[in-house]
């Protein structure tokens, strides 16, 4: 398998930790974000929207991390990544797309970059774009947890905390504060030392 990826993304990130909780091993092509190089008529062959991540398996190509995850669930052994019950499957989707559908593209490089050259945005409005986002999803996500919960949905890791934990990177990484969501800082500490999370880091995938 290949995955053309940025080591920053999060969504790539998402990928990353799937394949390593499947045990499947892949090769990484790096496209670097910064350099616009997922805009190039290259990448477009591999990802017609010009984003990362893509997954490559066979010489088939699959894009949208989620639609990934999916796939790779439901054609590769090792750790389910999905209840397996029809009801807890679209609970796990309804919470991974709060994050995927509702709040990542909101803070998307291309969104930002917009603001800031297209709408003359400046960068303490753009901080406050950023962060109004992630606060309207967290408190929402924090509210659907249980207390003391060490995942998202049910009793194993599923692909909303793999969705979760690439937030709470990007969040880390942007020092934006979230400490009044306890519920979802709780698993994510719970989960980010797990070998497989700790192997997919963007630090890891650093190019
Ligand atoms: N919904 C897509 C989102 C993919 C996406 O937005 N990728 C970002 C990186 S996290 C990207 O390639 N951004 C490039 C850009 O904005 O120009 C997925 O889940 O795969």
């Amino acid at each position: 398998m290949i995955l053309y990826d940025y080591w920053r993304s999060t969504a790539s990130y998402r990928v990353r930790m799937a394949l390593h909780l499947k045990g499947q091993p892949f090769k990484t092509v790096p496209v670097n974000l910064k350099e616009g190089e997922q805009k190039l008529e290259e990448h477009k062959k591999i990802n017609p929207q010009g984003l990362v991540p893509a997954l490559v398996v066979n010489g088939e190509i699959f894009t949208q991390s989620l639609a990934v995850i999916e796939y790779l669930d439901e054609t590769c052994i090792g750790a389910p990544l999905m209840p397996k019950d029809e009801e807890g499957k679209a609970k796990v989707r309804a919470l991974s797309h709060i994050i995927s559908s509702d709040l990542h593209p909101l803070n998307n490089l291309r969104v930002l970059q917009y603001l800031q050259n297209e709408l003359n945005v400046n960068d303490e409005n753009k901080q406050k774009w950023y962060e109004h986002w992630i606060h309207e999803a967290f408190q929402t996500l924090e509210t659907m947890t249980e207390p003391d919960a060490l995942y998202l949905h049910g009793n194993h890791i599923t692909m909303a905390d793999i969705c979760l934990i690439a937030q709470m990177y990007n969040v880390e990484r942007f020092n934006i504060e979230v400490s009044a969501y306890p519920k979802l800082n709780n698993i994510y500490n719970h989960l980010k030392n797990k070998a497989e999370i700790k192997a997919a880091h963007p630090s890891k995938y650093e190019k």
